[in-house]
């Protein structure tokens, strides 16, 4: 598990998206866009860099199963930072207040290990490194797919607090002032087998607003603590 993807021996992120999803203006057809997105194809082989934990225990919850309780507990080699680029450049119709104008807003990830267990993903939303959403999710039944087994949790809804917060930060004029805003959200999800309760993965996200020329980018970091 030390190549440049988000994984261990048990457990690995294949991929995950964000999106937005509305009616074409023009055709019948769903127009996606994607404000963040990993893909299956690792970009190197090399090992990922390692951030120090410490560094970013305030930027979540840190005690009562926050992240430096779950980092005391391990498996240390499970503990991951993203930090995402997101593209919000998507021009959306009018929306009226309150409302989505008729967009759904999802995240779909897909997961592969050698082991047949039952998935569960926490979600904490944090503001100023304080929880404001959690969100328990179980993936689907896991299918046998060359090799291994695939989890998948497929177009979750995001929860309002998270439309509403990328629909305002949509309204700002400038990048820097975004940037300014998402120096204080992040997102950390815990994976576990929900029968042993046994941490399989910990992905911390921290986000910038990508320049919109460059769309959605990402960079992994591994989480380490000497
Ligand atoms: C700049 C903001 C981009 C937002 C990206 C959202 C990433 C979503 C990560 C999963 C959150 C799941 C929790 C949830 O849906 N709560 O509703």
């Amino acid at each position: 598990w030390q190549g440049s993807y988000i994984g261990t021996e048990t457990l690995r992120l294949v991929e995950f998206t964000a999106f937005v999803e509305q009616q074409g203006e023009q055709d019948a057809c769903k127009q996606q866009h994607r404000f963040v997105h990993i893909d299956p194809t690792p970009t190197s082989d090399s090992p990922l860099e390692v951030v120090d934990v410490r560094q970013i225990y305030d930027k979540f919850p840190e005690r009562g199963g926050g992240l430096r309780d779950l980092y005391d507990q391990g498996p240390s080699h499970a503990f991951f930072l993203v930090k995402f680029w997101a593209d919000l450049s998507f021009p959306l119709p009018e929306e009226e207040p309150g409302g989505t104008g008729g967009a759904f807003y999802g995240v779909s990830s897909r997961y592969e290990g050698p082991r047949a267990l039952t998935l569960s993903c926490t979600s904490k939303v944090c503001s100023f490194g304080k929880q404001v959403v959690e969100k328990l999710e179980t993936a689907e039944p896991p299918h046998w797919e060359d090799g291994h087994f695939v989890f998948q949790l497929q177009r979750s809804p995001l929860c309002e607090y998270l439309i509403n917060f990328i629909r305002k930060l949509r309204t700002l004029p400038e990048k820097p002032m975004m940037d300014s805003v998402l120096e204080n959200f992040t997102i950390l999800q815990v994976l576990r087998d929900q029968e042993t309760e046994e941490l399989l993965l910990c992905v911390a996200f921290v986000f910038e607003v990508s320049a919109s020329e460059r769309g959605a980018q990402h960079h992994i970091y591994r989480l380490g603590r000497d």
